[in-house]
């Protein structure tokens, strides 16, 4: 029983389409720097909030309909909920898709039966890539929700807590592996704290490296091959996540000795819960080399929280855009849409609105950024800026042959500075807008 009888393979048909459920800009074989927007874009669709958004918030139950959930935690219901994603995921064309263990199989009495639960859902979410050649973006544990985690999981204060995610991430990876994979997300959901009075903060930020450490030397035991990923985050639920931005967990990974085997997931509503924007953030772990895969989404500037909505802003996409291509692209990562549709959208069809406006965005973002690169106005604005670097005092500076007794005879000589310029940020800004 197909759960969208009425949708058939979502069509591009150009911007000219006035059809809510076809393509505008999301044209999957259209090249852009040389490669197809498929290959640009690895476009995921997350399992935890398509497949189990409820729409529930703090103040009210779900409101969503879903009339092939019968809201059970029984295996049969999570086999259904398989079929049905995959038909989602087929019909609106999105190659890759991510799931938490806990979204995709029910959670058993014991951590037995959760992966003995896990490992028969495995065999269909197997079965059904088969069938469509849709592929795993990447796959994490739940280390989160259930109430043992309250103080953390490999920063919990209780040593039993952190063997216990230990054992669960084990199951998560070598599941991750056997579907193929291609990354392993950590996202640290209570790893942080809501209290210093009660927190021994660099313990716990000891045990999430040799959490990690150990991560690694796991996947090197059962040669999985894929990249690991911090989502950097800097709040909610805890009031301070040690994962909290780009520039924290590079500076944590270099500490554990774990740069080689890490990149991060760099998430849109997280970078602006950390202050900063997604083109900073982007470009930070971008200019490190830790650029490795996106959860795109947006947030509300009018509410403070992470509302995980679908990306629709043409210069948040172009932004992003330009940064990823500045930066060679996302290598194994995606374009992962960890976005829920809002409680109000209720009905299963609003699915397929919300991943095609993303889609689109993201498209559209993507043909933005190509032609700011090709025009090369705002990267030849940027080189003349710096031009002080190139040659002369500058470039023995950066050669590192100069010193604070050289300068200063420099400076000495010089007198004042008589050559700085306009940043023209005004002119930039009108610019940007003539390629949109
Ligand atoms: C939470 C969040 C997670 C991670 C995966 O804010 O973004 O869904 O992406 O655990
Ligand atoms: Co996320």
């Amino acid at each position: 029983m197909a759960a969208f009888p009425e949708i058939s393979r979502i069509p591009f048909e150009g911007p000219g389409s006035d059809n809510p459920l076809a393509f505008r800009w999301y044209d999957e074989n259209e090249v852009v720097e040389g490669r197809t927007m498929k290959e640009h874009l690895r476009f995921s669709v997350v399992y935890w909030h398509t497949m189990r958004g409820t729409g529930s918030d703090p103040f009210g139950w779900g409101t969503a309909v879903r009339p092939w959930d019968d809201g059970s935690e029984s295996l049969e219901n999570a086999i259904r909920r398989v079929r049905v994603a995959f038909e989602f995921m087929e019909k609106l064309g999105a190659p890759y898709y991510a799931f938490h263990d806990r979204d995709v199989a029910p959670e058993g009495a014991t951590l037995a039966e959760s992966n003995r639960n896990l490992d028969k859902i495995a065999e269909v979410l197997a079965e059904e890539q088969q069938r469509t050649g849709i592929k795993l973006l990447w796959g994490t544990a739940n280390l989160f929700s259930n109430p043992r985690f309250m103080h953390g999981a490999a920063t919990s204060c209780n040593a039993d807590v952190f063997a216990y995610a230990a054992g669960q991430v084990k199951h998560a990876l070598e599941t991750t592996q056997r579907l193929g994979g291609e990354n392993y997300v950590f996202w640290g959901g209570r790893e942080g704290y809501q209290c210093l009075y009660n927190t021994d903060m660099k313990r716990e930020i000891d045990h999430l490296g040799r959490f990690l450490q150990m991560a690694v030397e796991h996947a090197d035991r059962i040669g999985f091959r894929g990249t690991f990923l911090i989502e950097p985050k800097p709040k909610e639920p805890t009031k301070h996540q040690y994962d909290s931005d780009a520039a924290a967990c590079i500076n944590f990974l270099r500490a554990y000795g774990l740069t080689e085997r890490f990149k991060l997931n760099i998430e849109t509503n997280h970078a602006t819960l950390a202050g900063h924007s997604m083109m900073h953030e982007l470009d930070y772990a971008g200019f490190q080399g830790m650029l490795g895969s996106i959860d795109a989404n947006t947030g509300d500037l009018l509410l403070g929280w992470d509302t995980d909505q679908f990306p629709t802003d043409l210069y948040l996409t172009a932004q992003t855009m330009l940064v990823i291509l500045k930066h060679g692209g996302l290598g194994s990562g995606g374009v992962n849409f960890d976005a829920k549709v809002r409680r109000e959208s209720f009905e299963p069809i609003d699915l397929f609105h919300a991943h095609i406006g993303g889609m689109d965005a993201f498209a559209r973002g993507l043909k933005i950024a190509a032609a700011i690169r090709r025009d090369g106005k705002l990267a030849g604005f940027v080189k003349d800026r710096y031009a002080s670097w190139d040659s002369g005092i500058g470039a023995k500076i950066e050669h590192g042959s100069e010193s604070f007794e050289s300068l200063s005879k420099y400076a000495l000589e010089l007198g004042e500075v008589r050559t700085n310029r306009s940043g023209r940020q005004e002119m930039l800004e009108n610019l940007i807008n003539t390629y949109l």
